[in-house]
């Protein structure tokens, strides 16, 4: 099995949590950006991670993580139950596709020629209400869905760790806003020790 990847990718970073969880060990390729070649080659499009297993190829880090769930059901990464794996999938479209809009825009605007600084002022405090989210998401329990590590916390993790800060040679835009946008303070000590509870985990 091989995974392409990039260094810094929160995508595959989701990707090589949720393998390790499952004990699969997989060769790696890791890409440049500026070289999709390779992975375009075996997936038909740019964008990693992509896992290949034989002739299977599949793209996406959400649509790989339940592939290997599949694949090797134990530990689980999603619930066997119908209602509880939709609330789960519905959990992490919503982080996909609502979560990520706050610092996208943020990016997008400190890049532009004239940013509006209310619109990243009002962008920043929807990401301070998200944080306060997955406070709430971790009361009681260890993880944002329960008492186990799931695909939500693999999903998660890669993005909201940027609270706790980010490695130095982490110069990605995008990562620039997670880190600068995100701050870890006495109302989130919750989030501050599954991020640190996540962060010891291995990944493939
Ligand atoms: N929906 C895809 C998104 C993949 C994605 O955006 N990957 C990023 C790395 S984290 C990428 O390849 N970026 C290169 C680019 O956009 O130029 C997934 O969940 O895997």
């Amino acid at each position: 099995m091989r995974l392409y990847r990039a260094n810094f990718s929160t995508n595959a970073e989701r990707v090589a949590l949720a393998l390790a969880h499952k004990g699969i060990e997989v060769d790696s390729t890791y890409i440049d950006y500026a070289d999709r070649s390779e992975v375009e080659r075996v997936s038909g499009q740019g964008l990693v991670p992509v896992l290949v297993d034989g002739d299977t190829v599949v793209t996406g880090s959400v649509r790989i993580m339940a592939w290997i769930d599949d694949l090797v059901p134990a530990p689980p990464l999603f619930p066997p139950d119908d209602a509880r794996y939709a609330e789960m999938m519905i959990f992490i479209e919503w982080f996909d596709r609502v979560w990520k809009v706050a610092p996208t825009r943020i990016a997008a605007e400190i890049e532009a020629e004239h940013p509006d600084h209310m619109v990243v002022i009002a962008l920043g405090r929807e990401m301070r209400t998200m944080l306060e989210g997955f406070e709430s998401l971790l009361s009681g329990r260890k993880f944002l869905m329960g008492s186990e590590l799931s695909a939500a916390d693999c999903a998660v993790f890669p993005f909201v760790k940027y609270a706790a800060g980010r490695e130095p040679a982490d110069n990605e835009p995008f990562h620039r806003v997670l880190d600068e946008y995100q701050e870890l303070d006495d109302d989130l000590m919750r989030v501050r020790s599954w991020i640190k509870r996540i962060d010891a985990l291995p990944r493939a």
